[in-house]
């Protein structure tokens, strides 16, 4: 009885990919997956920039060695650079921070002297570090992340750095406004103020020095797409409304109502949508509404905004040992990350650039980063209008007034109706309870109707990979491991329930 039961997963991700070869694999036979899209993939989406492969979305194996089944699946396909694959890789553990050393550019144009601003790199990592600590101290000493970084930067500077000149002590405050900046695209916040002191730390990274696909990331779904039976995905096929049960148990309790108005039943439902689709459409995709907590922890969660800026040179302005190029703006010595009037200077919030390795591969190919308010509202510029600003801004950190890109492409992350944002991170208020609010199955505990309809999973139901490719393959498996348990816990004789 049980492998025919109907299973639908709503979203072609890597969570609803992994949660379909799973329950496939375990000899499930009515599995089948509705994509809105015409593609499946969701956030990992490699695209191309002339002849170079880019990453719209996902770039790197975070933290790839043994534990990471994102690792272990690229080694079994071949997937990686023979770098990435040594003992010595894997065992680097850098704690989410690649070791980069930045080149820095100041907006006057002037050269500056890396040493003078690493000790600003060093504070900044010291109270990063810290907030990573709150969690188990138990304590919230601060209204959030962003607030706590900002008082002790001016503090710890203004003792420490006393005896420096002025200037000096102006240009490392600047570099930490950057600093905050880049934070701000690490969590997919539009502001560290709006990232929760409490929660901070539980984040969790792995061991192993981040790495790429050199083929791109899709390489990845391609090759566990082609495992899957065809015809199991049906493409451009938004769900509206899952009609679930509250009440006593009876047949097909669950019908998925598609945007094109088929209904579909179900035994049981994987819903992987993005937390940016959950929050837009909270209201509307569960009938009847999902249980308070549930949705007060979608509130709370937080889903912002990190874009990338594709900007392609016929020759390269920055050295061949060049790994991260930082802005630094020298009159933000306030330490700030946000732009007070976004229309304006909405391109202050692009803290620089990653440089696109090895140029055989990539040619010279930058990568700017913009997380926030202001990259949405790049999104909705016209590509002329980013690629002018992109110029100007490159013409006045360098001095040099003739440099001009060959091309630049973007991702628009925001404006992607099935997304509304990049990745989550854990709010103001938010603690452990909130992603196990997420996680957890309908109807929720102590309701006498039928159990596990509606099931949870993609990259913000993990306790401390979300915002991950890895988080998110590990909720697919969990939710698969959820069905199958079920099913082998009923006895044989019984009707499945
Ligand atoms: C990683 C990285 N990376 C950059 C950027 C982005 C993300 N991530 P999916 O969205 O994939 O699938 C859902 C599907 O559902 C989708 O296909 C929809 O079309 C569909 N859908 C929606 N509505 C529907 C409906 N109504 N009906 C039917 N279908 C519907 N992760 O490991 N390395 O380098 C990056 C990065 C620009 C946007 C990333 C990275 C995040 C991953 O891409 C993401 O988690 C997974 O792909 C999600 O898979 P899924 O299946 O859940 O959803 C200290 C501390 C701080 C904490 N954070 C630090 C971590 C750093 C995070 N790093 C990110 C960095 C980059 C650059």
């Amino acid at each position: 009885v049980s492998m025919n039961s109907n299973i639908v997963i709503i979203g072609c991700g890597i969570s609803g990919i992994t949660a379909a070869r799973k329950l496939v694999s375990s000899g499930f036979n009515n599995v089948r997956i509705l994509e809105a899209s015409a593609r499946s993939g969701g956030r990992i989406k490699t695209a191309r920039l002339g002849n170079n492969v880019v990453e719209i979305g996902a770039n790197w194996i975070h933290g790839p060695s043994e534990e990471n089944p994102v690792f272990s699946l690229a080694r079994k396909y071949g997937l990686l650079d023979p770098e990435a694959l040594t003992p010595e890789n894997q065992a680097m553990d850098v704690a989410g921070h690649p070791p980069w050393t930045p080149k820095i550019f100041c907006s006057s144009g002037r050269k500056l002297n890396a040493e003078d601003l690493y000790p600003a790199e060093e504070l900044f990592a010291e109270l990063l570090k810290e907030c990573s600590e709150f969690h188990s101290q138990g304590g919230e000493p601060c209204a959030s992340v962003g607030e706590f970084l900002r008082t002790e930067v001016q503090r710890r500077a203004a003792e420490r750095w006393k005896d420096i000149d002025a200037t000096t002590r102006s240009l490392r405050l600047c570099m930490i406004s950057g600093l905050l900046k880049l934070e701000c695209g690490v969590n997919g916040t539009h502001s560290m103020d709006e990232v929760g002191p409490g929660a901070y730390g539980l984040y969790k990274t792995l061991p192993g020095l981040d790495c790429t696909f050199p083929g791109g990331y899709e390489g990845l779904i391609k090759n566990m797409m082609s495992e899957l039976p065809s015809g199991l995905v049906s493409y451009n096929r938004p769900v509206r409304c899952v009609h679930w049960s509250n009440s006593e148990k009876r047949e097909n309790p669950i019908v998925v109502e598609c945007d094109d108005g088929e209904r579909i039943a179900a035994d049981h439902v994987i819903v992987t949508v993005p937390l940016g689709y959950l929050k837009k459409h909270r209201s509307t995709l569960f009938r009847p509404p999902l249980p308070l907590h549930k949705l007060h922890s979608i509130q709370r969660l937080g889903f912002g905004t990190n874009n990338k800026i594709f900007v392609e040179f016929d020759s390269p302005w920055w050295d061949a040992d060049c790994d991260i190029i930082c802005l630094v703006w020298e009159d933000e010595d306030v330490l700030v990350d946000q732009v007070p009037d976004v229309q304006r200077p909405w391109i202050k919030k692009l803290f620089g650039f990653t440089v696109l390795k090895p140029t055989e591969r990539y040619g010279h190919v930058l990568c700017g980063w913009i997380a926030g308010h202001e990259s949405e509202y790049m999104e909705t510029l016209s590509e002329q209008e980013v690629t002018q600003a992109i110029t100007q801004l490159i013409r006045r950190f360098t001095g040099n007034p003739v440099i001009t890109p060959r091309r630049i492409l973007r991702s628009q992350w925001f404006h992607d109706p099935w997304t509304h944002g990049s990745y989550s991170y854990l709010g103001k208020g938010c603690s452990a309870q909130d992603l196990e609010n997420m996680v957890e199955p309908l109807p929720t505990k102590g309701s006498q109707s039928q159990p596990l309809q509606v099931l949870f999973a993609g990259e913000a139901t993990h306790p401390s990979f979300f915002s991950t490719v890895h988080g998110a393959l590990l909720t697919g498996w969990r939710e698969a491991d959820r069905l199958i348990s079920h099913y082998s816990s009923v006895s044989p004789s019984q009707p499945a329930t």
